[in-house]
């Protein structure tokens, strides 16, 4: 019988675990770190934000599933076990990622903060904003989650335009791609939407210098960050915000979450703060879909949605 092992920190794991143990019924022993007895004995690893060091310390592992989409929560543990490491790709996590995007993108374009002002000050202004056709939005980051946000964008009415790595196409996208592409990418969007995974090359790109490239019309523009807050520089997000570089943002990830109580981002009047839930890892969805690959593995079928190590996503 398989064994697998939950290494969760940051998450609920206690939730993880009941999912678990549910739907493996009798085909698979589940054990939550750190109450595990013989780590020689375990063949799967299930992890989020695991301590580094500790997958190591299980020498029999064939596999590891990150419980969420990005991995570079174990590609930073130099001593991770030379297995393949599969990460989810999951419609529930796909959906709730448009809805956060699509959300965020109306947001800005509609004025939501200003109209809040007005609310609380009784003024009846329409301030008649430009066609969503007229708003380019700009992902970064055209895999699973960047192109399934620009479905959502182009359904909503937005001109959409993208920026990969490499060159691919996109329905209804007019795509960008590496460092040639960048300059150009910026300068045909208002709304960037950061959807990158992070790894050495994109660390703290969402700095000022790319901010100044951005078009500034028909609205000034804004910064939409769900990919990772290594990705951003703080400082230089809110010198743009405060010198009008950028018109507002909404930031999902930060350089250290918790955002520290002390940060000027919260309450700051231009951004939309959540705290890294743009698309939550839900055990209730999830963990069927790991289950699946692992029960596809055991009877030699290749794991999917597999991590290239080299490349770091
Ligand atoms: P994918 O691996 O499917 O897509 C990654 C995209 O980023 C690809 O298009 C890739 O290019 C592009 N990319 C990678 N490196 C570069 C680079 N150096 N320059 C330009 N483009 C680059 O990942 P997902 O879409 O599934 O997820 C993306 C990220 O979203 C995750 O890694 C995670 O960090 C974040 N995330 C955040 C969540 C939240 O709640 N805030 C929830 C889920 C995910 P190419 O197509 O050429 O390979
Ligand atoms: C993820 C995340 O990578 O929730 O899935 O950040």
């Amino acid at each position: 019988m398989p064994k697998i092992l939950l290494a969760i920190q940051g998450f609920e794991p206690q939730a993880w675990l009941e999912r678990f143990r549910a739907l493996s019924r009798t085909k698979h022993e589940v054990s939550l770190w750190p109450d595990v007895r013989d780590a020689s004995d375990f063949d799967y690893a299930c992890a989020w934000k695991a301590p580094a060091g500790l997958l190591a310390q299980f020498p029999k592992l064939k596999a590891i599933f990150s419980l969420g989409a990005g991995v570079d929560h174990l590609l930073q543990d130099k001593t991770l076990p030379n297995v393949p490491i599969a990460r989810i790709v999951d419609q529930d996590l796909t959906i709730r990622m448009v809805g956060y995007v699509v959300l965020h993108a109306h947001l800005h374009h509609r004025q939501m903060k200003l109209y809040e002002r007005q609310s609380k000050e009784r003024v009846w202004i329409d301030h008649n904003e430009a066609p969503p056709g007229a708003i380019k939005v700009g992902l970064m980051g055209m895999g699973v989650m960047g192109q399934a946000s620009a479905k959502g964008l182009v359904a909503s009415g937005f001109t959409v335009v993208g920026w990969s790595r490499s060159p691919k196409k996109v329905a209804d996208v007019e795509m960008f791609s590496g460092d040639d592409g960048l300059k150009k990418f910026l300068a045909q969007t208002n709304i960037l939407v950061c959807l990158l995974p992070l790894t050495p090359e994109t660390k703290g790109i969402l700095k000022y210098d790319l901010f100044k490239k951005l078009a500034r019309e028909p609205i000034a523009p804004v910064l939409i960050n769900a990919g990772r807050g290594g990705e951003q520089v703080e400082a230089d997000i809110l010198r743009a915000l405060d010198d009008g570089t950028l018109g507002g943002a909404s930031l999902d990830v930060f350089e250290q979450e918790p955002l520290p109580a002390e940060s000027p981002l919260w309450g700051h009047p231009k951004a939309y703060i959540t705290p890294h839930n743009a698309a939550s890892s839900d055990p209730r969805a999830l963990v069927a879909n790991i289950l699946r690959q692992i029960e596809n593995f055991e009877r030699g079928k290749p794991l999917e949605n597999l991590v290239d190590r080299k490349l770091g996503y």
